[in-house]
């Protein structure tokens, strides 16, 4: 029989409703849902990836063990009996901090893991601590933690309403909103301009977002903390600043002026590429606009200066009275709100301890993985011996991902929770594969506190797990229980597994709803929100738009915008050693460094979703997409053509792929998609096997980060390129 299903596609960030039609098991077609009234029908061509996902036949289905080259299936309990053996000992032998773990980001599209891995997490007890944070938005986390007192008061643009949007560093079109949940994102930017308004966008590459944007400049990778700090002086010397109605609540201001005066436009002109003109224009006219929002995201956070553009961007904001006013960036009322829920707890933490080998601070709880390869190769106590990742795939995603990628090979013991043998997985002495997309329920705990409206869904799980399979939670409950020796812990993990097996995620989703801002607080004929009423609006509830209320969110002992935070302002002189000093080889990436020299960033696709969607054939279809995109000067001076195979070389290695010329690029700057790589022995992804690209991320340097918050540093490595030696391998394989 066919049926229909509505539910949230979890894929990115965008919560697109979708329709699944369903016959049987098979899914016979993926669409957007013109019903739902927050994405309005939009959907994405990664929607029909989880179409290809739900009937992969690479997809693992049962628990594999290694035993030698090769993985052989074994049954759940055996599987979850020896994980947790394997651990106690290798924490009994080496103490508790030389289990680490890694969790992923589809970790936070998943409600099951939402709600069991952090008590799994607890039950480790270890330091060792890791996860896709560190490669990704951790510089807006520590900076909304420094600024706001909370690292979840992270400010929304309100697409919808702004007149003027400044944007650095983030790619919409192709994202489809990071930090900014707005499902159909190209269409709300091109509204902007409809409206009257105006888009400019800063990026080294003229991206699919520049493309729909009134104005693009390109800038310097890893140059945006000057150009931010350039516009505030500008805002300051032209008496352009209004703090507005949170002028009262705002500490620092005095400080933040005597930094900015310090940033005349012609002091960071050579180093942004940006002419002085220009940025004393954008700032005029993004303070006389009635509402502007600036916004950065993945390309100004994974630089060597991702806290101080996360901060630098809120300043701005907070400066022209465009935060927490409708048109600016705006903080979110979510029904289900983690930060209400987590309490003090879920504040943040920054620097209360450090990394073993290299010192760098943990936030939250979590250290840079960056540090994680050094942790597990230098020897001495604490070293990590062994690793649980879940939903993650460091080998391809994090810095130097050929150094971790040795250093898993020489780990006690490592389990994986994932549903494919990859680059990460395949080093895993057990693999526990959970069920696919489609086959358990889901509400989005995080995304709708990321919304551009507020707004709150349910899907039911489209298919029943199959008989022998577990859900992520169901995973995470069975290591819990079996890793909690002390007997409150242990009492508290059995409780906490009976009630989410015996009723599921859904009902915990009811009872956060209900006792929520909007929930129906459990009366009798109560209008409010509950798991019913959800399940009555199959297409979802839309809440409204976004409100001022920062006040309102802010922590109780902290009742002030602290807009110039010690470790923040003291960063600069980090920053100034670059405009001003003669600088190392190495630390010239601003500028490009040496002649022969170019400068590496990334570039998200549309088909793909970080490493893991290259094994549907509907994704990895068309041209070759892990190309090298390079200035046609750039290529002239290097005697490169079009089409040929190069070598790129970093301090980090070496990988080989063919070349793009094309002018979209600054010249200077060279472009490479992250997440291919999939030469690799031993994995099992047989479409992406034969896809395979070479990984950006063997040449990324987990040396280069950004200091203050640890986070990577994608954006401006350092690398060389030249044609190919004839017959030469790539490194990795
Ligand atoms: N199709 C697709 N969608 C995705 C994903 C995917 O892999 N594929 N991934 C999802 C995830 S996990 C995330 S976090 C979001 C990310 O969402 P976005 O941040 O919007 O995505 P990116 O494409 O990484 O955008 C970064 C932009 O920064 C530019 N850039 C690089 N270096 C610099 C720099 O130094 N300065 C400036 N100003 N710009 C720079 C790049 O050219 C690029 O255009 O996307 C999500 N959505
Ligand atoms: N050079 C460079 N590197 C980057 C980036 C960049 O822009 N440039 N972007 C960074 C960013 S923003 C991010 S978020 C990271 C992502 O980094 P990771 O999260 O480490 O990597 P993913 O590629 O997202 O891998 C996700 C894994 O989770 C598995 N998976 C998917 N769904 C589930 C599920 O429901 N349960 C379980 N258990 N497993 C699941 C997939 O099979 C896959 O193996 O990459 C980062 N790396
Ligand atoms: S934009 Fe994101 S949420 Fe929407 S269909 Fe595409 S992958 Fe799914
Ligand atoms: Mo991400």
């Amino acid at each position: 029989m066919k049926n229909k299903h509505y539910r949230t596609c979890t894929l990115c960030e965008a919560m697109c409703g979708i329709v699944v039609e369903t016959e049987g098991r098979q899914v016979l077609h993926i669409r957007g849902d013109d019903a739902d009234p927050f994405s309005r029908g939009h959907v994405c061509p990664k929607a029909m990836a989880l179409a290809d996902l739900h009937h992969d036949e690479d997809r693992l289905r049962t628990p594999l063990r290694r035993e030698g080259k090769r993985f052989v299936p074994v049954d759940w309990e055996q599987a979850f009996d020896e994980v947790a053996t394997r651990l106690k000992r290798v924490q009994r032998e080496h103490g508790r901090s030389a289990v680490a773990v890694y969790q992923g980001n589809p970790s936070v599209h998943n409600l099951g893991t939402m709600l069991t891995s952090p008590l799994f997490i607890r039950s480790l007890h270890t330091r060792s601590r890791f996860s896709a944070t560190s490669v990704d938005q951790l510089p807006h986390m520590l900076a909304a933690y420094l600024m706001f007192g909370h690292q979840l008061l992270l400010p929304i643009p309100d697409i919808d309403r702004t007149d003027y949007m400044l944007m650095l560093g983030a790619n919409p079109a192709v994202s489809n909103g990071s930090l900014m949940t707005a499902p159909g994102a190209a269409d709300r930017l091109k509204n902007i301009g409809a409206r009257g308004g105006k888009v400019v966008v800063l990026d080294p590459r003229r991206s699919e977002t520049a493309l729909l944007s009134s104005e693009h400049h390109f800038i310097r990778p890893g140059s945006d903390a000057l150009f931010l700090l350039a516009f505030l002086h500008s805002l300051f010397a032209e008496k352009l600043v209004d703090f507005g109605a949170l002028g009262g609540f705002i500490d620092g201001a005095e400080r933040v002026a005597a930094l900015a005066a310090r940033y005349a436009p012609a002091r960071v002109a050579e180093h942004t590429g940006i002419a002085p003109e220009v940025i004393v224009r954008l700032a005029r006219e993004f303070a006389a606009a009635p509402r502007a929002v600036c916004y950065g995201r993945v390309g100004v956070c994974t630089q060597e200066f991702g806290a101080l553009c996360s901060w630098l961007i809120n300043v701005i904001n907070i400066a022209t009275g465009n935060l927490d006013r409708e048109g600016g960036a705006m903080f979110t009322e979510p029904a289900i709100d983690a930060i209400k829920l987590g309490g003090s707890l879920a504040r943040g933490h920054f620097a209360t301890y450090h990394s073993r080998v290299r010192k760098l601070p943990e936030f939250g709880g979590e250290l840079p993985v960056a540090a994680l390869a050094e942790e597990i190769e230098t020897p001495g106590a604490g070293q990590i011996r062994a690793l649980v990742t879940s939903a993650g795939n460091p080998v391809l995603s994090t810095p130097n991902g050929a150094r971790l990628e040795r250093a898993l090979g020489t780990l006690d013991f490592m389990v994986s929770i994932d549903f494919y043998l990859n680059e990460t997985t395949r080093h895993a002495h057990i693999i526990l594969p959970p069920s696919g997309p489609l086959e358990h329920e889901h509400y989005d705990l995080a995304f709708h506190l990321l919304a551009v409206r507020n707004t709150a869904k349910y899907s039911a799980a489209t298919f029943p797990r199959e008989k022998n399979a577990r859900h992520d939670f169901e995973i995470f409950s069975a290591l819990t229980t079996r890793m909690s020796d002390k007997p409150l812990e242990r009492a508290l993990a059995h409780g906490h597994a009976f009630l989410l097996e015996k009723l599921g995620p859904g009902r915990v989703i009811d009872l956060l709803l209900r006792t929520g801002a909007y929930g129906d607080r459990f009366l009798p004929f109560g209008r409010g929100l509950s798991l019913k009423a959800l399940e009555k609006s199959v297409h979802g509830i839309d809440l409204g738009p976004l409100r001022p209320c920062l006040l309102a969110r802010l922590p109780a002992d902290h009742r002030k915008i602290v807009l110039a935070p010690e470790p923040l302002v003291n960063d600069l002189a980090r920053l100034d050693k670059l405009v001003d000093a003669r600088v190392s080889a190495r630390e010239q990436s601003l500028e490009g460094a040496r002649a022969d020299q170019l400068v590496l960033i990334g570039r998200r696709q549309l088909r793909s979703n970080n490493s893991w969607l290259h094994n549907s054939p509907r994704m990895i279809k068309g041209p070759a997409r892990c190309t090298l995109q390079m200035h046609p000067a750039d290529a002239a001076a290097r005697k490169l053509e079009h089409g040929a195979r190069v070598e790129l070389r970093s301090r980090a290695g070496m990988i080989q792929v063919p070349l793009e010329i094309t002018e979209a690029l600054m010249q200077g700057v060279v472009s490479l998609p992250h997440g291919f790589g999939h030469n690799r022995e031993g994995t099992a992804q047989r479409i992406a096997n034969a896809n395979a690209g070479a990984s950006i991320n063997d040449v990324t340097d987990e040396s280069r980060i950004d200091l203050l918050s640890g986070n990577a540093s994608f954006s401006g490595v350092p690398v060389a390129v030249s044609a190919a030696p004839h017959l030469r391998e790539a490194t990795t394989g």
